[in-house]
């Protein structure tokens, strides 16, 4: 019988002990989550699942061959010690792609159409009605190109924004406008709404701030800028946020991940204008598709195929 499967994934420790029962037939698990397991040897693992996993995991399992992120992105154990040098494969799977782009387009649509105002109004029982800029007088930028930004420039475009993109490497995709790195200041100045659909590496550490803010567009059919972050938490400084709303270089925001997470109850974000907060689920992974997810990719290495999703580890993502 092949090793078991090390599991140490931080959800829900009830679902994911229910769902790995029916999974992982041939070979079981070890679900680090589970108090049996404490003190257990881990040598001789091939295989890893991890979302934040403990910090001396690597150390604990020196044999792994494969390291599979319970997530599409990766940054929550790349600088733990120890990493091995092997494949790490991200979570890529059309449910966690249409669960963000849903939010996407939903954001996008709650500031087009004056939600806040409409909740406000509902609250004072006040019958107030609103005539909302049309979707094809607004640019939505979005930064990020990848699997989950190239989804939502699509989607969003169905919905008839005007929508532009902006990555790293230059993108080619039918009917939106698109931007590499050295064109960010160009792509930031046609930007009503931005969505922020980027890893956390070192180059995009406190990169949504307010000097970025202020080369948003100003003036367009919202008459202030919005930003929409679903990307990672630590990529925003939210003091800017704060400040950037407080004094109209924003008009309002979407925030579905935070420097610290769970977003601190003292934080002033919670309480901003025109500020909705999401706690980090646009895109939860699913564990029934995530394992079935682990289970093809394992089929495909013990066949000697490649890997899909492996990340580059010189860019971090
Ligand atoms: P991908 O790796 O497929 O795409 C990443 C994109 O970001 C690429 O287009 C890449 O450019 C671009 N990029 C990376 N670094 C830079 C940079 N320094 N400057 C400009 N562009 C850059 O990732 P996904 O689309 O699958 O996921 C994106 C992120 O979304 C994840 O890493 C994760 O942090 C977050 N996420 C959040 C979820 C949530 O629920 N809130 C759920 C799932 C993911 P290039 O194409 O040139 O390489
Ligand atoms: C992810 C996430 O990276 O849920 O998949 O944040």
């Amino acid at each position: 019988m092949p090793a078991p499967i090390l599991v140490d994934l931080k959800f829900n420790s009830e679902t994911v002990a229910r769902i790995l029962k029916t999974v992982f037939a041939d070979r079981g698990s070890i679900n680090l989550a589970d108090p049996a397991t404490r003190g257990r040897d881990l040598a001789g693992l091939d295989y890893a699942l991890l979302w934040k996993p403990d910090a001396d995991l690597f150390e604990r399992a020196p044999d792994l061959r494969v390291i599979f992120s319970g997530g599409a992105g990766v940054d929550s154990f790349m600088t733990l010690p120890g990493l091995p040098e092997v494949p790490i494969v991200r979570f890529v799977d059309r449910s966690l792609t249409d669960r963000m782009s849903e939010w996407v387009v939903m954001q996008c649509l709650m500031h087009l159409r004056g939600q806040t105002e409409h909740d406000r109004l509902q609250r004072r029982r006040e019958w107030g009605r609103q005539v909302a800029p049309e979707a094809c007088e607004l640019t939505v930028g979005v930064m990020g190109l990848g699997v989950l930004g190239q989804d939502a420039v699509t989607k969003l475009k169905v919905m008839g924004f005007n929508v532009i993109g902006w990555s790293r490497t230059a993108k080619a995709i039918d009917g939106i406008e698109t931007f590499d790195a050295g064109a960010l200041d160009v792509f930031l100045g046609k930007t009503d709404i931005l969505v922020g659909l980027l890893p956390l590496t070192p180059e995009t550490t406190g990169f949504y701030n307010l000097d970025l803010f202020s080369k948003l567009r100003q003036g367009g059919a919202l008459g202030r800028p919005v930003f929409l972050n679903a990307g990672r938490g630590k990529s925003q400084v939210e003091a800017d946020i704060v400040t950037a709303v407080e004094r109209g270089v924003l008009g309002g925001a979407s925030l579905d991940v935070f420097e610290v997470e769970p977003l601190p109850e003292n934080s002033p974000l919670w309480a901003l204008e025109n500020v909705f907060i999401t706690p980090h689920d646009a895109a939860a992974s699913e564990e029934n598709a995530l394992f079935r997810h682990v289970e093809t990719q394992i089929a495909r290495f013990e066949r000697g195929e490649s890997l899909q999703y492996v990340v580059d580890r010189s860019l971090g993502y």
